[in-house]
Formats: structure tokens, C-alpha cells, sequence
């Protein structure tokens, strides 16, 4: 059989290291569909719904730590996909998207489902383009995949017209391009940092998803533990960076520009490290970073460094390559002296986050543990005992959620995937992205009741690939996170505490019925004791399962 387009796609990935493609066909992809035929290199996941198809890719990538590939169909697939695809530039998720688009001598006609796919997906990608030619197509997915993972790592589309894949054409000519990053920073910014490090009485760390990428938890640890610093997560972190349970760690920043500063005031020195550091929830009415303050950032992503703020010592590198010299140039300006004196601050830092989290740890009430209807701690304290030790985390809990969720979760939980861009809907599907790339791994994803209809349809795809992950639903029977934020503004939902298109009832959603219609098996679980026994069971049967858990919020309150 001839070599067409179709397959030196196909060819190229596989040559590529890629081994599943996440996506949803139309007449476009017929040729790939066929040229998956008898194809057991790749395994083409099916999702009913396009932003399931990127969720899915994401939590892929995150998790396997490689590319994440995805097939759409022509304009409207593409644009079902783009919220999702939103959340990807956001946490520079590296994916390849693609998508079939009608053939280029039908595109002056504008027939049916042609647009100009480049343009539509161009603001939220690195790289945008279609394929025009069948000569072309090897080396724009090599290059679109390099570009991918090229820090700052982040999304990538091609469009594949009709033509350019059914168009004959030879085998595979190429190979991988890889930029390698793994190198340390210049050695006189480290000469530089680690003098301003040295002279501060107070430092403070930031600590970003960078530190995840780069796989240097433990070794921000030990700089951590040297200088002292008390250590903050950034704010909508969506990767463990510093592990929640350690002594120093102080919580996430908050998302508000006021008491953002109000934290970072406290310091004479500012580290951020792998982090965004500022992803605020509203325009700030003050800078949140504090003009005056010494700054030295450490990261391999040029945007993110000096974005809005200046930095005094700029670290461009990798965090891992590059902490043993940091680590060694700062114990060398501190001296006996500045060493036993970051001691003693880190003990003052340590109690300071002791009292912070005796306010946010989760405990459970006397006579909670068998209460219909779950407070918001006791949730939190009942995942905390039934987590078995090792499981991959996937967290959209919105306002079952943050730092006291992070808090039960993060001494059972070596891996957290959660969300950066704020879209909602990104929790079911990035657990099965996160379940195909790691089989062996327990996989636990919380999400609002809201947030997951947005792609239920995951649902069908879990059961349809026995993707075996634990979908458990907080259930609050409302948009919750919503109601406290419209009470703020003190107008009429405050006076007549009525709120509009706020709640599911009249009727109810019954995710039980949802789930099993897609073939997954549903539990109900009202109280924490039902929620342990009903996580416990749904971990070792080897099946997906989703636990729809009643969470009875205390009223809301102003
Ligand atoms: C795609 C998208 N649509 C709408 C919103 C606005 N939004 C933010 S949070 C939220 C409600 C979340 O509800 P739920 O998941 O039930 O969590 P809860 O607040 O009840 O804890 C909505 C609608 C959004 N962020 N993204
Ligand atoms: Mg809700």
C-alpha cells in the first residue's frame, strides 16, 4: 500500500516517542483513523467531548513528563477545545494539537467547517500553522513537538488539511530534535545572588511548578533548611514544589494583590523559584511585590523572570543544575556565624507556620465521623486517613479545596496535578490523562459538582479504557464559590440572600445515574466514614469509580 500523508504523521510521532494520541474524529481524520488500523504502536484514546481531549492530554504530559498529542476536528472541534487549551498556556503544558482541516482547493469556496484553524488557536500556542504541503508535514510535527517541550514548555497547534494527508508521499527522513536544558546558571548571577542571599536577615522562597519540571524538590529543600527562609507555594499552584508537610512551609500565596504584599512585606529579601509569581484573581490596587525589597529569581523560563517586577540577580537555569553551586556559594558567604544565624531563624520561621496551620489543618469534630452531610474539614480529614500512601492527586475542589486540603493530602500524595488557568472542568479528564500515563499508580481526583459538567463526558472514556482512577464529586449542590464571592459585593444578593443561576436543584443533578449511564460503576458516600470505606473499596477493584460525596457547607456567611 502507498505511503500517504496519514501515515508519515503517524510515522513521525511514533519516531517521536509518542505512544497516545487523546482526540475526537470527523471526515477530516478519516485518513488517520485509517491509518490506525492495525496499529498497536499508538493507542488513540477516545474522548466525546473536545475539552476532555485536552484535559486529558494535560494531566498525560504532566504526568509522563513528555508531550502530550491531540486530534480534533476542523473549526468547531477546535473550538470546543479552546477553554481547556486556555488552561494549557497557562500552566505551559506541553501539547500538539492538531486538527483536520477541509482540503486547501476548497478553501476559497469556504465550504462546510473550513476556517482558518491557524488563526483560531494562534493566541492560546506558541506555534500555530498548517501544513500546506505533504513535503512539509515530517518536520512540522518535529518541530512543533521540539517547540513543545522547549522551555517555556507550552502548546503547539498544527492544522492537517485533507489534501496534504491523503497526498502521496515517502517514509520517515528525520529524527528528534531535543534542546537539552539541564544546565546550571552563569556563575557570576550565582556569585551575585548568593551575596544578596547572604546578607539578608529575612529571607522569604516562592516556589513554582518549575521546581516539579525540574525535579529539584529535594534539593530546594536542603537551600531552604541552610538559609532559614520560611517557604510559600505560588499562588494557584498546580504541582507540589515544597512538600506541604515540612516545617517551613507557610501555604500558598493568596490570589489577592493586598494581602499578597502584606506576606511579602514581611521579608528582606524575595526568592522566587520555577513560579509564576503573580496570578492574581483581580487588578491589583497596589503592587503586590514590595518596591523596595532585593529580588533574585531562579528559573529556565525567560518570560516569567521580571515579568512585572525587577530582579536584582537573575538565575536563568535549571533549579536542580543549578542549587549545589547556590547551595555551596551561600554557605560560603555565611560563614560559622550567618549559618547558626539562619538557624535560629528558621526556628523562629518554624513555629510561625506551626501556628498558621494549627488554624488550617483539617480536624474532624467529635461525632463527624458518621454526620450526613460532610462539613468542609471533616471532608478533608476523612480523605486524609483513606488517601493510601503514593496516590497521584488531581485537584479541582474549588471551595472544598485549599491550603487545608493540600494540608490533609500532602503527606500521602507524592504527585499533585492540579489547575493554573483558572477554566473549570479540567479535573476529570486530567486524571485519566494522568491514569493512562501511570497505570501502577492510585489515582484520586477531587472535583466541585459544577465544575464537573463541564466534561462529564470523561466519564464514558474511563470505562470505555478501564482507566481506573477515583472521581470523587463534592457535592454541594451549587456554584458555592460564586455565592461567596457575589455576597462581597454587598448589593442585592446580600440584602435579599437570593442568588441567581447559583443552584442545581429543581431539578438535582444525579451523578449517580450519570456515571453508570456512561458505564462507570457510582456511590454515594454522606458521611466521612461512607466516603473511607467507599474510596477504600473503589482503590482495589480495579474498576473507575465515582464517589458522589455530600458536602453540607456551614451557610454562607457575611
Ligand atoms: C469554563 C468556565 N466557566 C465558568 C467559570 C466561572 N466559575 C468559576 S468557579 C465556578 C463554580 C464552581 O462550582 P463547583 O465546581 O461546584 O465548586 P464550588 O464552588 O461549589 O466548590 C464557576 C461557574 C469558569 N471559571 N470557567
Ligand atoms: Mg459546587
Amino acid at each position: 500500500m502507498n505511503t500517504i500523508g496519514s501515515n508519515l504523521f503517524m510515522e513521525t510521532l511514533i519516531d517521536e516517542g509518542v505512544t497516545h494520541i487523546f482526540g475526537n474524529p470527523g471526515t477530516t481524520e478519516l485518513p488517520l483513523m485509517d491509518a490506525l488500523v492495525n496499529e498497536d504502536r499508538l493507542n488513540y484514546i477516545l474522548c466525546l467531548q473536545e475539552a476532555v481531549a485536552i484535559g486529558a492530554a494535560e494531566g498525560y504530559a504532566f504526568a509522563s513528563g513528555g508531550v502530550g498529542i491531540v486530534n480534533l476536528h476542523v473549526t468547531p472541534g477546535l473550538g470546543n477545545a479552546m477553554g481547556m487549551l486556555y488552561n494549557s498556556k497557562r500552566a505551559g503544558t506541553p501539547l500538539l494539537v492538531t486538527a483536520g482541516n477541509q482540503g486547501q482547493p476548497g478553501h476559497f469556496h469556504e465550504i462546510i467547517l473550513w476556517d482558518d484553524l491557524a488563526k483560531v488557536a494562534d493566541p492560546l500556542v506558541k506555534w500555530s500553522y498548517e501544513v500546506r504541503r505533504v513535503e512539509d508535514l515530517e518536520h512540522a510535527v518535529r518541530r512543533a513537538i521540539k517547540v513543545a517541550l522547549t522551555p517555556p514548555t507550552g502548546p503547539v497547534f498544527l492544522s492537517l488539511p485533507g489534501d496534504v494527508l491523503q497526498s502521496e508521499t515517502g517514509d520517515i527522513t528525520g529524527r528528534p530534535t531535543r534542546i537539552p536544558t539541564r544546565f546550571p546558571a552563569e556563575a557570576s548571577a550565582i556569585n551575585k545572588a548568593a551575596k544578596l542571599i547572604g546578607a539578608a536577615k529575612r529571607p522569604m522562597i516562592i516556589s513554582g511548578q518549575g521546581i516539579f519540571r525540574s525535579c529539584a524538590q529535594d534539593e530546594l529543600i536542603q537551600f531552604a533548611e541552610l538559609i532559614g527562609a520560611k517557604v510559600y507555594g505560588e499562588c494557584a499552584s498546580n504541582a507540589w514544589s515544597f512538600p506541604v508537610a515540612h516545617p517551613q512551609f507557610s501555604g500558598d500565596l493568596p490570589r489577592l494583590a493586598r494581602p499578597m504584599r502584606k506576606i511579602l512585606e514581611e521579608a528582606d529579601l524575595l526568592f522566587f523559584v520555577g513560579s509564576e509569581p503573580l496570578v492574581l484573581s483581580f487588578p491589583p490596587d497596589v503592587h503586590p511585590i514590595p518596591e523596595k525589597t532585593p529580588i533574585v529569581q531562579l528559573d529556565l523560563n525567560t518570560w516569567d523572570i521580571g515579568k512585572s517586577f525587577p530582579v536584582d540577580a537573575v538565575l536563568y537555569g535549571d533549579p536542580k543544575m543549578t542549587f549545589p553551586h547556590l547551595i555551596r556559594e551561600v554557605e560560603e558567604t555565611l560563614g560559622e556565624a550567618g549559618r547558626s544565624r539562619a538557624q535560629e531563624r528558621r526556628a523562629v520561621v518554624e513555629k510561625e507556620a506551626a501556628a498558621f496551620w494549627e488554624k488550617t489543618t483539617p480536624m474532624m469534630k467529635p461525632g463527624e465521623e458518621s454526620k450526613s452531610g460532610m462539613s468542609r474539614t471533616a471532608f478533608q480529614a476523612a480523605l486524609r486517613e483513606a488517601l493510601p500512601q503514593g496516590t497521584a492527586f488531581v485537584d479541582e475542589s474549588l471551595t472544598t479545596g485549599g491550603n487545608g486540603m493540600r494540608r490533609a493530602i500532602g503527606a500521602k500524595t507524592p504527585d499533585l496535578f492540579g489547575m493554573k488557568g483558572g477554566g473549570i472542568g479540567m479535573g476529570l479528564p486530567t486524571a485519566l490523562g494522568v491514569k493512562a500515563a501511570r497505570p501502577d499508580q492510585p489515582v484520586v481526583c477531587v472535583s466541585g459538582d459544577g465544575s464537573a459538567m463541564y466534561t462529564f463526558q470523561s466519564m464514558w472514556t474511563a470505562a470505555k479504557y478501564n482507566l481506573d482512577a477515583v472521581w470523587i464529586i463534592a457535592n454541594n449542590k451549587s456554584y458555592r464559590i460564586l455565592k461567596e464571592r457575589i455576597l462581597n459585593l454587598n448589593r442585592k444578593s446580600q440584602e435579599f440572600r437570593k442568588f441567581v443561576a447559583m443552584d442545581f436543584k429543581d431539578p438535582e443533578l444525579d451523578f449517580i445515574r450519570l456515571a453508570e449511564g456512561m458505564g462507570v460503576t457510582a456511590v454515594s458516600a454522606d458521611s466521612p466514614n461512607d466516603l473511607k470505606s467507599t474510596l477504600n473499596e473503589a482503590l482495589s477493584s480495579g474498576k473507575p469509580t465515582l464517589i458522589d460525596a455530600a458536602i453540607d457547607l456551614e451557610p454562607l456567611e457575611r
